[in-house]
């Protein structure tokens, strides 16, 4: 049976593409998830997910102990935030590769801290939404 990563979204980011593509880009996040299935290696599959509330990522990553093999999350402005997706994901056993579109290091300084990093094995930032591919081919390599 094929190995499965969960790709999490956290708020707005079903926007993606859709408003300032200036900083975002023009890509969507269905374009993401095309892009990351074409670079899965054999015998893994992905489920990317988003949502505007909390309790739902935190639900997410409660299910991916049982159902997934790592983890690849933006958690969008929770990053800056939330205590409570950092619980979760330090309950999680396998890899865990933060993501952002952005250089979250070239904007406001309230940006410049992440408590998922705390958790995260590897963590992206300003690949645009190349990096969620990246990050996927990570989690292939550490899961394998
Ligand atoms: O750069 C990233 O990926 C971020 O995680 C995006 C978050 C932001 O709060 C983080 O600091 C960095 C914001 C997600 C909002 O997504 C939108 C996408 C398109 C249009 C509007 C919002």
């Amino acid at each position: 049976m094929a190995k499965t990563i969960y790709i999490l979204n956290g708020p707005n980011l079903n926007l993606l593409g859709k408003r300032q593509p200036e900083i975002y880009g023009h890509d969507t996040l269905e374009d993401v998830e095309r892009n990351c299935r074409a670079v899965l290696a054999e015998g893994f599959d992905l489920k990317l997910m988003q949502s505007n509330w909390e309790g739902q990522i935190v639900d997410w990553i409660h299910e991916a102990r049982e159902q997934a093999c790592g983890i690849v999350i933006n958690p969008a402005a929770l990053t800056h935030t939330s205590v409570a997706v950092l619980d979760a994901l330090n309950t999680f056993v396998g890899p865990v590769i933060e993501i952002h579109i952005s250089n979250v290091h070239k904007r406001e300084s309230f940006r410049h801290h992440s408590y998922v990093s705390m958790r995260a094995d590897g963590v992206i930032a300003g690949l645009g939404i190349e990096g969620y591919e990246a990050a996927v081919r990570r989690v292939c390599t550490l899961a394998a």
